[in-house]
């Protein structure tokens, strides 16, 4: 078979659970036969997007960025897949626009902020509310729900296998030629 490359772009809070289903999905998508790469904060943030901060102006310049990398994937026939809090409506657009839209498959972590905070995986919400990490998205930075996902997941309601089976029903056929 030959591969659609799309990008499939998680957006959601710190500890929504964009990584997990990111991570598991690929499986799903190499168990499969697909060629995929997983942009996140451990390969970007850690290196090519090392300069940059959390600020409002931060976190735009690394959106974009990002859009540039995924459309170098996609020129090389590779499925994107990417997670990023992504907090910015416009940031999001301009990510869309780059790589076209035709290959932009939006996905929502829909988990409540008070769930994320709860699971507080890294402990980073307790250090915002104490004040010693600035700039907190759902804490002292916004965080724009996105109105028009291909697909949104509230992970405090639905297991991940769902979850995973949801994402994989309505992706396959669109990297499928
Ligand atoms: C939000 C922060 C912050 C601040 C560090 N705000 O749960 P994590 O740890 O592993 O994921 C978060 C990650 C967010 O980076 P992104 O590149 O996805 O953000 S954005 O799209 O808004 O540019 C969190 C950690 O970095 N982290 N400080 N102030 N998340």
């Amino acid at each position: 078979f030959q591969q659609h490359a799309r990008l499939i772009w998680f957006t959601g809070l710190s500890g929504s659970g964009k990584s997990t289903l990111a991570v598991q999905l690929e499986a799903q998508f190499h168990a499969k036969g697909f060629k995929t790469y997983l942009l996140d904060g451990d390969n970007i943030r850690a290196g090519i997007n090392k300069d940059l901060n959390f600020t409002d102006e931060g976190r735009v310049e690394n959106i974009r960025r990002i859009g540039e990398v995924s459309r170098l994937f996609l020129d090389a026939g590779i499925i994107v897949l990417s997670a990023f809090i992504s907090p910015f409506h416009a940031d999001r657009e301009q990510v869309k626009h780059i790589v076209g839209e035709e290959n932009y498959i939006e996905i929502f972590v829909d988990t409540p902020l008070e769930v994320c905070e709860q699971r507080d995986v890294k402990g980073l919400y307790k250090k915002a509310r104490a004040g010693e990490v600035k700039n907190f998205t759902g804490i002292d930075s916004p965080y724009e729900a996105p109105l028009q996902a291909d697909i949104i997941i509230p992970t405090h309601q639905v297991s991940v296998e769902e979850s995973i089976d949801q994402l994989m029903k309505y992706i396959l056929p669109k990297v499928t030629v």
